[in-house]
């Protein structure tokens, strides 16, 4: 037994993270695929790297110290089944099953149940940033036991991304605590992408624009409050030229945007728990819309307003989107931490929401300077229930609500779509309103179904008979 971490599943993800284990001081890696072939080519092609191969568990298990620790990464559901079924055969208890690929929570929850009544510890660790990340430093999400994280947190630490001097991973929360905050970080990243391709799309077609003059644009707005890995790529994006037709890539990329399924889960799972994620709602929304070409063209006819002419300053105007960007994202966020909230108070997970804010400064798709407002956020007030109220966020609104108002009424009478932008708009109504029309739902539901209501001047349970004199009755709250 000579090393300390193994790696089961060497596709793009395993390999990268095995390479970037065996570079860190101290690591020894142990690697195991199931067909041999790949594991053979990472032998080959990384000769520089301490790895320990192993053609079958048994060899794979031989060949790990003890506590026996493996990160498997590979294709998540069955695959991610068949081989914590395989370890638990040839590990012992107190070693530590780490499943590094992106699983549902409620699976992680299920596995580490089982697991656990083996004597074998079970972690979900969301690991977010791609190829690259894998091998050069992402960020991690780590649920599990407090026991498994003594053996792994150094471990992990070591491969991680470092933001500010401090490593990329923490120690999330119990079971399913780490791909459920891996899971929000993706509903996150959605909304933050819907909201910088609707800033794109409302510059082009209001100012005319030119796809590489908006590359300038967000390249610019990198350097400020905005800054962050993407808008960095955006204007990557933007200034790209097609080499067969000498256009603008973006204009020639099928206006289709594909789905891998965790924002539909982070959605879902909010519908479940009664959090208003809307901005992420809509960003999954806005690319099955953008998936039905058949409905898009029997729709096309359907009239509209014209765009052009729309903006009589055009720089006034790219600056108000500029806000409006930023009071929109900060809401996405806000949301987004909220569901991770909700989602602690179901679970019984511990979760600190200023670590997972700094753990995601590094590493990860959604890495910005923006994070470090949050963790700020969240140390001066650390049950904070509405992350926006935070006095920093307050200013930035201060600065930006009218742009963001200026700019969802330019879209609404120009006709460009900006889903997320004025969803994120009307929550920030909603959640700062007096009084919401709330009281008139409540109304119709006694009306309808005698669901009763609350009243605001005394305790207790109201119905009033509105198919009889119309009196209220003091109601037993059934419903
Ligand atoms: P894939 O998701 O393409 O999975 C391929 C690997 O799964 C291969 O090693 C394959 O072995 C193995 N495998 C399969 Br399929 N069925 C198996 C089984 N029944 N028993 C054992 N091994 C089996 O690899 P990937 O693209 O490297 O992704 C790995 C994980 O990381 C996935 O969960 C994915 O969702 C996640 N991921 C994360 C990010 C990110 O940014 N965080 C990016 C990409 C992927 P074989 O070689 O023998 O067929």
């Amino acid at each position: 037994a000579s090393a300390n971490i193994g790696v089961v599943g060497l596709a793009v993800m395993g390999s990268n993270l095995a390479r970037n284990l065996a570079s860190r001081e101290g690591n020894t890696v142990a690697i195991f695929n199931r067909s041999y072939e790949k594991t053979r080519t990472l032998l080959d092609e990384h000769p520089e790297a301490e790895f320990v191969p192993a053609s079958t568990y048994e060899e794979f298990a031989a060949s790990l110290s003890k506590p026996r620790t493996a990160i498997i990464m590979v294709k998540a559901g069955r695959p991610t089944d068949a081989v914590i079924d395989s370890l638990i055969e040839v590990f012992e208890p107190g070693d530590i099953i780490v499943d590094g690929g992106n699983a549902y929570f409620p699976d992680t929850i299920r596995r580490e149940k089982a697991v656990r009544e083996t004597g074998i510890n079970f972690v979900g660790a969301g690991i977010s940033g791609g190829e690259e990340g894998a091998l050069r430093g992402p960020s991690i999400m780590p649920g599990g036991s407090d026991e498994s994280w003594v053996t792994l947190g150094p471990i992990l630490k070591s491969i991680a991304a470092v933001a500010e001097g401090e490593p990329c991973v923490t120690h999330v929360g119990h079971d399913g605590a780490g791909h459920f905050v891996k899971m929000v970080h993706n509903g996150i990243e959605y909304a933050d992408m819907q909201l910088i391709a609707e800033a794109y799309d409302l510059i082009r077609r209001a100012t005319g624009k030119t796809p590489a003059e908006i590359a300038e644009i967000f390249a610019e707005w990198n350097r400020g409050e905005l800054e962050s890995y993407l808008i960095e790529i955006t204007a990557e994006v933007l200034r790209q030229v097609d080499a067969e037709t000498g256009k603008p890539l973006v204009d020639i990329i099928l206006d289709q945007a594909g789905a891998k399924g965790t924002g539909a889960w982070t959605v879902q799972t909010a519908l479940s728990l009664g959090v208003p994620v809307s901005g992420i709602a809509e960003a999954t929304f806005a690319r099955s819309l953008s998936s039905h070409p058949e409905q898009r063209a029997v729709a096309a006819h359907l009239p509209g307003p014209d765009a052009t002419g729309v903006v009589d300053d055009p720089d006034a105007f790219i600056e108000d989107v500029r806000l409006a960007l930023y009071a929109s994202k900060i809401v996405a966020y806000s949301q987004g931490f909220d569901e991770i909230r909700a989602g602690a108070a179901e679970y019984d997970w511990n979760i600190d929401l200023g670590a997972i804010s700094k753990i995601w400064r590094g590493g990860c798709i959604i890495r910005a300077q923006f994070l470090n407002r949050i963790a700020d956020a969240y140390a001066e007030t650390p049950d904070l229930p509405v992350l926006m109220s935070a006095p920093y966020f307050a200013e930035a609104f201060t600065r930006s609500q009218e742009a963001w108002r200026r700019v969802v009424t330019a879209a609404a009478n120009a006709g460009i779509p900006a889903p997320a932008f004025s969803s994120s708009l009307s929550y920030y109504d909603g959640i700062r309103a007096d009084r919401l029309p709330a009281a008139l739902v409540q109304g119709q539901r006694d009306f309808f179904g005698a669901h009763t209501y609350k009243r605001i001047d005394k305790e207790g349970t109201f119905h009033t008979l509105w198919s009889g004199d119309r009196t209220e009755i003091e109601a037993v709250d059934t419903h």
